[in-house]
């Protein structure tokens, strides 16, 4: 007995002391495992709800990948941006990755303010942030003791992570650290699997030098929330169970409340994400990259966030545009609240230039979403899932008593009709346009179908809303109890 409560006891200890308990084992957890999943339940803690209430956050990658743009020597490369230091073959500048290594001694971004930066991100309405400090190439955005291939030996010199961290968290915005397990810059890194006893040992320096900078970034910048781990998949790295499981302990337990997503670590059966018993490893799924679930019971209750690019696949600055689709602001409050309706979160990519510029159709776009959620923010922020089928016209997210619907394509006869199933216990009682605070009639309507199990509602527009742009109407429930209520004309 005194075995198993410390078992349960360090277990706790080990996960941060913050998921819910739970003392019976679960029935699918079939194949024993050491490095699988530690989590039990759904984390409760202040840090974790604080998470979910976010709603919007924004991506940043920044790198020295910014000074080519995806583009050297007149040639273009043909994959996003911020990897374009493995360009090779026939298209290729010659001596590419000698000229790429090189690049961090131009790297001299005199327009950096990170205060504009996380002004900007405020008006947008973000509430997370997700910044780059170190990407595949290798190359760390803070002054590192662990190498050379830092901020410190640019012309610039100056912690680009720290101002980046204190301008946010002077905005009130989380930050979350980027770190890329791929790096292209150490000795010792390995893609595969190391063979011979010199690349294991130098693969051991690697882990290592893995494990310092990152005790490194929490040392350095306390205010970090949680980290956003990548380059994960390498067949070198899925091998590692026992040190990358160990090293999220290590990491959990020096910086309490920290936020590590699904993609850190494999099981000791390579299996990434969930492990071989189908359970989560890490406070939320953090595979939605550049795409969003289907359904809400996809996600079965889990956490989760999507981390979204405005061109099709490009994360860090790209100087050509104009080849591809770009995603309007439109389009990303649709994702948004395809999000926020499923209880997920959106986090927008942004790629400044290389010299520390936002971008203007960037600019554009966050500056319109801030429009928006400066209006509608009350649909997205702290709001979830509203137990309601979906309405071919937007989507539901609802917050305590308030229903928000967010029309995305206004119906052509003006009318927003509700159809609330009859199980829901809840009827909207009124109704209110937030552009412009107008309240709005709502009927109940018999449609003869009370075979389908709905209650329908119809809600007004007015006639001369003139949409261009998806809006929201915040509809107050109340309860409806017993039957007979429900078939009440709802109050005007
Ligand atoms: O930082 C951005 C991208 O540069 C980075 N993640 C975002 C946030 C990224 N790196 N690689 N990728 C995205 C996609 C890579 C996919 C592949 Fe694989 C890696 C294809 C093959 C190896 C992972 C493992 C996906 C399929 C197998």
């Amino acid at each position: 007995m005194k075995r198993l409560f410390l078992g349960i006891a360090l277990l706790v200890l080990a996960t941060g002391g913050t998921y819910a308990q739970q003392t019976t084992k679960s029935k699918t957890d079939t194949i024993p495992l050491k490095y699988g999943s530690h989590r039990i339940g759904n984390r409760t803690d202040e840090m974790m709800e604080r998470w979910r209430s976010y709603g919007l956050g924004q991506f940043i990658h920044w790198g020295v990948y910014a000074i080519p743009g995806g583009h050297w020597e007149g040639k273009s490369y043909n994959g996003a941006a911020e990897w374009i230091r493995s360009w090779g073959g026939a298209s290729a500048p010659a001596n590419w990755q000698a000229t790429y290594d090189n690049l961090y001694k131009q790297f001299n971004p005199v327009a950096f303010d990170a205060r504009k930066w996380a002004k900007q991100a405020k008006d947008m309405g973000a509430k997370y942030l997700i910044f780059t400090t170190k990407h595949h190439d290798g190359f760390s955005l803070w002054p590192s003791k662990y190498t050379d291939y830092s901020i410190t030996n640019t012309p610039y010199k100056k912690d680009i992570v720290k101002q980046v961290v204190d301008a946010y968290d002077a905005e009130g915005i989380d930050v979350y650290l980027y770190f890329s397990i791929i790096d292209w810059n150490h000795p010792g890194y390995r893609s595969g699997v190391p063979k011979t006893a010199k690349d294991s040992l130098a693969y051991e320096d690697f882990k290592q030098f893995t494990r310092n900078q990152l005790l490194e970034l929490l040392t350095n910048y306390p205010k970090t929330k949680g980290l956003w781990f990548d380059g994960t998949w390498d067949a070198a790295w899925v091998k590692q169970s026992k040190f990358a499981d160990d090293l999220e302990k290590e990491l959990r337990a020096f910086h309490p409340g920290l936020i590590i997503g699904s993609r850190f670590r494999a099981d000791e059966n390579g299996k990434r994400h969930f492990d071989s018993n189908g359970k989560m490893m890490g406070d939320y799924e953090q595979g939605w990259e550049r795409k969003l679930p289907k359904s809400i019971e996809v996600l079965e209750g889990r956490d989760w966030d999507c981390v979204m690019t405005i061109p099709p696949n490009q994360w860090g600055y790209n100087s050509d545009w104009k080849s591809s689709y770009i995603k309007t602001a439109h389009d990303l409050t649709d994702m948004l609240l395809h999000a926020v309706s499923m209880n997920g979160n959106l986090v927008v990519n942004f790629g400044p230039d290389g010299k520390g510029n936002i971008r203007p159709e960037e600019s554009i776009t966050a500056a319109k979403l801030g429009e928006w959620t400066k209006v509608n923010g009350a649909a997205i922020y702290g709001a979830k899932y509203a137990g309601l089928p979906k309405p071919d016209y937007g989507y539901y997210t609802k917050k305590d008593n308030k229903l928000f619907l967010t029309v995305i394509n206004k119906p052509v006869n003006g009318t927003l009709r509700l159809a609330i199933p009859r199980s829901y216990k809840q009827k909207p009682a009124n109704a209110v346009l937030l552009i412009g605070n107008i309240k709005l009639n709502i009927t109940t309507v018999d449609m003869g179908m009370s075979g389908d199990g709905n209650i329908y509602y119809d809600i007004q527009l007015p006639a001369n809303l003139n949409a261009t742009s998806p809006f929201v109407v915040s509809i107050e429930l109340i309860n409806a109890t017993g039957r007979s209520n429900n078939f009440g004309e709802a109050k005007t």
